[in-house]
């Protein structure tokens, strides 16, 4: 097989250049509110190490409001002195924000729920209202503690009305939060939506305001939407380890990577440490004791496996010619799947010349018609293929 070709940058210049967005891992946080997420202190910190050393900006943690355990945590993992910053996640409220501040977080990622839904049976309050609790606490973090980044989302945000958002936005940019989010908290945001309200919320912000995106996948475009998201100018987008989260959870880290790296593939490399990222798939897969999917992307079982014998033709010159991405970039590596009933002689002879085997071009047909018709009636693994290309070689 030929060498991997070096990362491809055929672009002429990246269409979205990866110094554009910053990942803010939410394993810690919405990851908690996984069916199967309940870390305990070691844990946390073995996941935050992890996310640390792959090179995550921001990661995010639950309320402290949630125990005194959960405060406890947080102290600790702001002790261990990593270069992410963390952000907890608390409601735009003072009782929280106030639990939160002697966290040693650098951020507080505050939300408030904005559509119908969530104001009738969330909390109860109406859009004036919400901004006046958004000025009370936005203030009172701003005179207290200048230090911390304030982060204001509108929860449910695609299904609140467009004039309430925009109300909102403009309010809390004015009265200076870093960022604003943006959050598709069922689901049911599509790629276009995501991407026009992300350009009508940038024209009622300051332009040093950031726009966070936060996705759930429920209908299956979490990485679409945080895509979209970027591309129309959000600054931030929410991730969690294999995508766990409330339902079938939100963005994740791996699909969004993925997605993120056919643009500036060497943007990437310079800011996260990706040959890390199978760890991280497998470290979150065992403490929620559930098995990678299959298809996860480029960290599942058959994630670089090639059968076709098409396929397996072009894979052998030039693997480029059927992945988008080189599988050794992530730590992961590829898959020949050679016999089968729908491989093909190239891949056959080249099989054989591994085991040092020659085969002339009738007899090359022979032994594949044979493998494939082997294979129409069960499945074949290497080892019966080596065995039949040896047996079949003087034959
Ligand atoms: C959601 O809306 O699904 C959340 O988990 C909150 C997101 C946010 O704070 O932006």
């Amino acid at each position: 097989m030929t060498q991997d070709p070096s990362v491809t940058t055929d672009h002429p210049a990246p269409l979205i250049p990866a110094t554009s967005w910053a990942i803010i891992d939410s394993t810690l946080r919405e990851g908690e509110q996984f069916a199967r997420g309940n870390f305990k202190q070691g844990d946390k910190i073995e996941i935050a190490r992890a996310l640390d050393a792959f090179g995550a900006e921001f990661i995010e943690v639950t309320t402290p409001m949630v125990s005194a355990q959960t405060h406890a945590d947080i102290r600790r993992l702001t002790s261990l002195g990593l270069k992410a910053k963390f952000l907890t996640h608390v409601r735009c409220h003072m009782d929280d924000v106030q639990r939160a501040v002697d966290t040693g977080v650098d951020g507080l990622d505050l939300l408030f729920g904005t559509s119908s839904f969530l104001r009738e049976f969330s909390h109860g309050k109406n859009i004036g209202q919400i901004i006046d609790s958004a000025q009370q606490v936005i203030s009172w973090i701003k005179t207290n503690h200048p230090d911390l980044q304030i982060r204001f989302s509108a929860e449910d945000t695609f299904r609140s009305e467009e004039a309430d958002l925009m109300a909102v936005y403009r309010a809390v940019s004015d009265l200076g939060v870093h960022r604003v989010g943006l959050a598709d908290t069922v689901g049911v945001a599509t790629p276009r939506q995501v991407y026009t309200l992300v350009r009508e919320v940038r024209k009622v912000i300051h332009e040093g305001c950031g726009i966070e995106f936060h996705g759930h996948n429920d209908t299956g475009c979490a990485v679409s939407n945080a895509y979209e998201a970027v591309e129309a100018g959000a600054t931030h987008i929410d991730t969690t380890i294999l995508g766990i989260g409330e339902r079938n959870g939100i963005t994740p880290l791996g699909g969004f990577l993925a997605r993120m790296f056919t643009f500036d593939p060497q943007g990437l490399i310079d800011k996260y440490n990706l040959d890390l990222l199978p760890e991280l798939d497998r470290m979150i897969a065992r403490m929620v004791d559930l098995p990678i999917p299959w298809n996860n992307y480029l960290t599942g079982e058959f994630a670089y496996n090639h059968k076709a014998g098409m396929h397996l033709k072009a894979i052998y010159l030039n693997p480029g010619a059927y992945e988008a991405i080189p599988p050794g970039v992530f730590g992961v590596g590829r898959r020949i799947q050679a016999a089968s009933k729908v491989t093909g002689k190239h891949a056959i002879a080249y099989k054989a010349r591994e085991l040092g085997l020659h085969y002339g071009e009738d007899a090359l047909r022979r032994v594949t018609d044979h493998i494939k018709a082997l294979a129409e009636q069960d499945e074949l693994d290497d080892a019966h293929l080596e065995q039949v290309l040896r047996e079949w070689v003087s034959a």
